[in-house]
């Protein structure tokens, strides 16, 4: 499928915490960072948007253990697990979008705790394709928030990895994306 400029990339949650080494690790993470680095330059050939979203908590966020969330601490604002996966190369115009600050809200979606819808309004963005970390968590409800907006949407399937704190997770998700209305590509399918 051929992009044009009305397209969208958004990049969810490339970050050191979620990937090999980090403190919430996502097998494969690394390589999902390399696979949207070229994805992105494709976008950037077309003159497309490009989006890259962070996760981004204070010390004592709710979804931390200390506080009794479900998870350990990652992605504290301004430390190295915080920082984009070192793979991940964002061209010039990439915006950033930060989301988690709150903390009282787990955001798992980049859309609703940010400004990201605005900004695609505001860009004239048509079609979002979406690809990142976690499958089964930031990316399925940037996904379904995306859709619920109307968006035509891609989940680009070979461009993200999933948490699995259950097995089937990642694939359940998938699942849940597509039954939202949302079509499945690879990154290969993708041309600028
Ligand atoms: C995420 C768990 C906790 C994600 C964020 O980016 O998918 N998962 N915070
Ligand atoms: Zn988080």
């Amino acid at each position: 499928m051929k992009l044009n400029e009305t397209d969208a990339l958004i990049i969810v949650d490339v970050q050191n915490d979620f990937c090999p080494g980090g403190s919430l690790p996502v097998e494969g993470g690394d390589d999902v960072a390399t696979a949207l680095s070229g994805m992105a330059l494709q976008f950037r050939i077309k003159g497309a948007r490009i989006f890259a979203t962070q996760d981004w908590h204070p010390e004592n966020h709710s979804s931390f253990a200390a506080q009794g969330g479900p998870w350990p601490p990652h992605c504290v604002q301004g430390s190295h697990g915080a920082e984009f996966h070192a793979n991940m190369r964002l061209p010039i115009g990439t915006s950033i979008v930060r989301k988690g600050a709150d903390k009282a809200i787990d955001a798992y979606s980049g859309i609703l705790d940010s400004n990201l819808e605005e900004q695609l309004r505001r860009a004239g963005v048509q079609r979002l394709f979406v690809g990142g970390l976690a499958t089964d968590y930031c990316v399925l409800n940037t996904v379904l928030d995306a859709r619920k907006l109307g968006f035509e949407t891609f989940l680009i399937q070979d461009a993200t990895a999933a948490v699995n704190v259950e097995p089937e997770d990642g694939e359940k998700a998938v699942q849940k994306m597509r039954d939202s209305g949302a079509a499945t590509v690879t990154a290969g399918e993708i041309k600028a």
